[in-house]
């Protein structure tokens, strides 16, 4: 027993044969094959999760629609109230969820905490959120007339979300979600089921203890044929996807052909532009977290730096240098920085990249590899890298879910914005500078294309505050905070006539 992990899994009542399919406190058996969660730590099996199948997806979403005409008709801020509590239940689980986290994604154990605490964040602001769902008034043209609009629930919304991220995305979703007044059926990363599991058995105790229908929240577990059975469904009004570029076209395509509304969270390719005038103390501690943590599996990591050429060997050597003092190895052993990718499928396109890069005429800074011997028996941990490479390389415009930093120089800002900017996905972005011209461009309509552009902080540990998402092939979407939650509702527009007459729009004359 190591790290604790078995107390914890009991504690959050995962066990070593799970169902998949559940409306709450209801788990359907599918009779179907079981998906076995290895862990990236040390190999080991974890846990089976049954998968769903059609019938068992029926039973999920005429559950699902009842739940909603109950749903829709509670006061918002007394759905809040119901978010509040598990809020109060994922403080209560914070250390068991994310120890499960971090043993099922491969994460360091810090940052399963960190991630649980996103959704602790999320929570707390959707909350508030429930009390301000606000439309707006407008002054009607015609006398005794009111018009405004209100933002009513939209009803199912299908959400399905990635391994790096297993728990924290679908909290961002489901969480908003919920005050509009939405049930939710979450698809888990088949990669990452079990932490599914845990969240399902969290939430449902809280939906029971309330007196609430079963179908609030419900869990469907499988790879992308499960995923297809909502996004081909009518009855799915918005599919929230976060994943790779590739899904997210064919997710988003199947949504669209039955004019459904898709939210795409998808690939990023995110650099930083470090300047003549950065603090390189804030640049490199920036970068490395960006690069290395998570082992670069953040749709937000950093992948590549643009450096000023005249900072440009300072920069490589102290990151060189810190690359050296890296510490890889079990994610729940806090002394590690690093821990392992998702999965030897992720290894070799680890492996396949940098052979790729090399070939194109890129040069290695810090040599990667793939770790073996005692601690690694997994074969999932690798060197994190830095290859010194082109913009215009066919691997550098590519995202590649690992721990791989491509550097290139720049001589005037322009350049290096437009080297920015060259790629075809548009995530998240920083610019590291004390030059309030320079930092003022790069966030200007000329700068950075991005959802996401920071100054003096690396692309990666957005704040729930903000909305999260981003441009191009990134999808478009936008969850989590500011505005986000009107992607959940529909908006009606009503005009209200308390006059005695019936004067048209537009002054249109229509007597008989
Ligand atoms: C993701 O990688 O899909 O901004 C989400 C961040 C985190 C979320 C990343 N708050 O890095």
């Amino acid at each position: 027993e190591s790290f604790g992990v078995q107390k914890a899994l009991e504690r959050l009542g995962v066990q070593s044969e799970n169902l998949g399919t559940s409306t709450g406190n209801r788990w359907i058996n599918s009779g179907k094959e079981f998906i076995s969660s290895f862990s990236p730590a040390d190999g080991a099996l974890i846990g089976k999760v049954q998968v769903t199948d059609e019938e068992s997806y029926e039973k999920v979403i005429a559950q699902a629609q009842d739940a909603f005409k109950v749903w829709r008709n509670m006061p918002a801020p007394q759905r809040g109230e119901i978010v509040r509590q598990i809020g109060n239940a994922l403080r209560d689980v914070k250390a068991d969820l994310g120890k499960l986290v971090s043993y099922e994604m491969g994460k360091s154990y810090q940052e399963g905490l960190g991630e649980v605490q996103e959704m602790i964040d999320i929570c707390d602001f959707a909350v508030g959120l429930s009390r301000q769902l606000y439309g707006l008034t407008m002054h009607s043209e015609r006398p005794g007339h009111r018009m405004y609009e209100q933002w009513h629930p939209l009803g199912v919304v299908g959400v399905i979300s990635a391994f790096n991220f297993p728990v924290a995305v679908w909290s961002w979703n489901a969480m908003i979600a919920w005050v509009c007044g939405d049930v939710c059926i979450w698809k888990p990363s088949e990669k990452a089921p079990l932490s599914g599991v845990a969240c399902q058995h969290i939430v449902a105790k809280i939906f029971k203890e309330n007196g609430l229908p079963e179908g609030v929240s419900s869990l469907i577990v499988g790879d992308y044929k499960v995923g297809e059975l909502m996004t081909t469904d009518k009855r799915v009004p918005l599919i929230s996807a976060t994943g790779s570029t590739r899904m997210g076209k064919i997710v988003g395509q199947a949504v669209a052909a039955r004019l459904g509304r898709s939210l795409l969270e998808l690939g990023g390719n995110n650099a930083i532009i470090i300047s003549e005038n950065a603090d390189l103390e804030i640049a490199i501690r920036g970068a490395l977290f960006g690069a290395v943590g998570t082992a670069g599996q953040r749709c937000t990591s950093t992948r590549r730096l643009i450096i000023h050429e005249s900072v440009y060997e300072t920069v490589k050597e102290r990151l060189a240098s810190a690359y050296g003092k890296l510490v890889i190895g079990n994610p729940l052993d806090e002394k590690n920085h690093v821990g392992p990718l998702i999965d030897k499928t992720a290894v070799e396109m680890y492996l396949q990249a940098i052979e790729k890069v090399k070939a194109e005429g890129g040069k290695v800074v810090v040599e990667g590899g793939v770790l073996s011997g005692e601690g690694y028996e997994s074969g999932c941990y690798v060197r994190p890298c830095i290859i010194e490479a082109e913009n215009h390389f066919e691997m550098v415009q590519e995202e590649t879910f690992a721990p791989i930093l491509y550097i290139m120089k720049y001589n005037t800002l322009e350049e290096a914005i437009a080297m920015h900017n060259g790629v075809p996905q548009g995530l998240s972005s920083a610019i590291m500078t004390l030059n309030m011209r320079e930092a003022e461009a790069f966030l200007s309509a000329a700068g950075s294309d991005c959802g996401i552009a920071n100054v003096n902080i690396g692309t990666s540990g957005a704040e729930i505050g903000g909305a999260f998402g981003g441009e191009k092939e990134t999808g478009g979407g936008r969850e989590s905070g500011s505005d986000s939650w009107k992607a959940y509702m529909r908006r009606q527009t009503n005009t209200i006539n308390y006059s005695t007459a019936l004067p048209l729009a537009q002054g249109i004359k229509f007597d008989i």
